[in-house]
């Protein structure tokens, strides 16, 4: 079985796949160094429920399900701690989920907007100079995001689009126009990552990843009953919508549509962001190649996704509004958009839909701990200007 390596393996998506691929039988090493837990307690943001502490859910995780999964507490923004891990694990393949992932914490101030700049960047990086020097046929997946394209005014393609310019022709990366800090440090690594791959000939598969929703990362979600749940976020800060709106609805708050809402964008159940990064791992993929795939399964605005919440909690009994608050960030609130997404399809993906019961499912699970939520992080606190 292959050696894969999870970096950012303590956050919400990286502590899933963990559990993903080690329960597969992979032979994993989770290296994380809890940067995400401290920052969000610095910003008073706070988990609807506590989990165990990294090493901790790693010897859990282990003892439950006779595994053999190791870990590493350390920062990856760090050279020597990454040369260390790549030497002495030497990875088949490197799923990297190492960086600070939330667009208002890297707009909150300079402070912040430099440790997200420099952190996502130099992790990027140094996985890069670590696979040139020392295991060149290792695979990276870098989860990038559908953010980087913005929304544009034509169709967004799968990574590359062919220009015809003055009767000649050739082939780009598709252009980009992120709205926030955050966003860009993604297409600052996506550049990044296509230096390396075409000067040193090394194997990257790039994730366009939209909004990512979800508490149940398994189908019979034992995890959730076994002290080994993801950690959810529902605060302004590090909360993605749909799980804000769950919480919200379940809280009785209004839910916090921004603008008008027709902000769209290509969503995907945790489940199926553990689907497509399995299937990215099993792909073939060359040396010099650099894979782009966007990673969702269904668009929605802002506003279909709060009637959607809206009704699946209504049909539980909850008292459920919409509220159309005025938007802390800069970004187009109508506009086109129809991404293509066929790659990660194409290789087996079976999407698991946003359905009623989905959502219903959700918020009874979030009901359990109704009392633990706390509405005064829930609305927003950092505007863009
Ligand atoms: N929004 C609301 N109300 C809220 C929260 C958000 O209307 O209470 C709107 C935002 O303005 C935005 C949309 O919902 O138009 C999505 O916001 P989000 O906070 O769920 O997602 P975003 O900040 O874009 O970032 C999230 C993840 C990030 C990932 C990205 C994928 O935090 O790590 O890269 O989704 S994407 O959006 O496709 O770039």
């Amino acid at each position: 079985m292959k050696k894969i390596l999870i970096l950012g393996a303590d956050g919400y998506l990286g502590w899933p796949t963990t559990m993903h691929f080690a329960r597969k039988g992979y032979e994993v090493l989770a290296a994380d160094n809890m940067i995400k837990r401290q920052m969000a307690s610095a910003c008073d943001s706070a988990p609807l429920f506590n989990n165990l502490k990294f090493k901790d859910r790693v010897q859990r995780l282990n003892k439950l399900y006779c595994l053999n999964v190791s870990c590493v507490e350390a920062d990856l923004a760090e050279y020597e701690n990454i040369k260390k891990i790549f030497t002495e694990f030497q990875p088949d393949t490197v799923i990297h989920y190492a960086e600070q992932p939330s667009a208002p914490y890297s707009m909150m101030d300079i402070e912040k907007a430099q440790f997200t700049l420099n952190n996502n960047l130099n992790v990027t990086f140094n996985c890069l100079a670590a696979m040139q020097n020392i295991c060149p046929d290792t695979h990276l997946i870098k989860l990038g995001t559908m953010g980087e394209y913005g929304t544009p005014n034509i169709d967004i393609e799968e990574g590359w689009i062919d220009i015809h310019h003055k009767g000649r022709e050739d082939r780009f990366i598709f252009p980009r126009a992120a709205s926030s800090l955050y966003h860009t440090t993604k297409v600052l690594d996506t550049d990044l990552i296509w230096f390396y791959v075409r000067t040193y000939g090394l194997k990257v598969t790039d994730l366009m990843q939209g909004p990512v929703y979800g508490i149940r990362s398994t189908s019979n979600g034992d995890e959730l009953n076994n002290g080994l749940s993801t950690h959810f976020y529902y605060d302004d800060i590090f909360g993605t919508v749909l799980n804000r709106f769950i919480a919200q609805s379940v809280a009785g708050f209004p839910l916090t549509v921004y603008g008008s809402g027709g902000q769209t964008r290509g969503y995907l159940n945790i489940i199926d962001t553990l689907q497509c990064v399995e299937l990215a791992a099993n792909a073939n993929i060359a040396n010099g190649q650099l894979n782009i795939m966007n990673q969702f399964t269904e668009t929605f605005s802002v506003n279909e996704l709060a009637s959607l919440v809206q009704s699946a909690a209504r049909s539980l009994g909850l008292d459920c509004t919409i509220n159309n608050i005025k938007n802390p960030r800069k970004e187009k609130e109508e506009h086109y958009y129809n991404p293509v997404s066929t790659k990660l399809k194409d290789l087996g993906l079976s999407p698991n839909l946003l359905t009623h019961d989905v959502l219903c499912e959700m918020i009874e699970y979030v009901s359990f701990y109704k009392n633990e939520i706390d509405i005064k992080k829930i609305s927003p606190r950092i505007k863009w200007t």
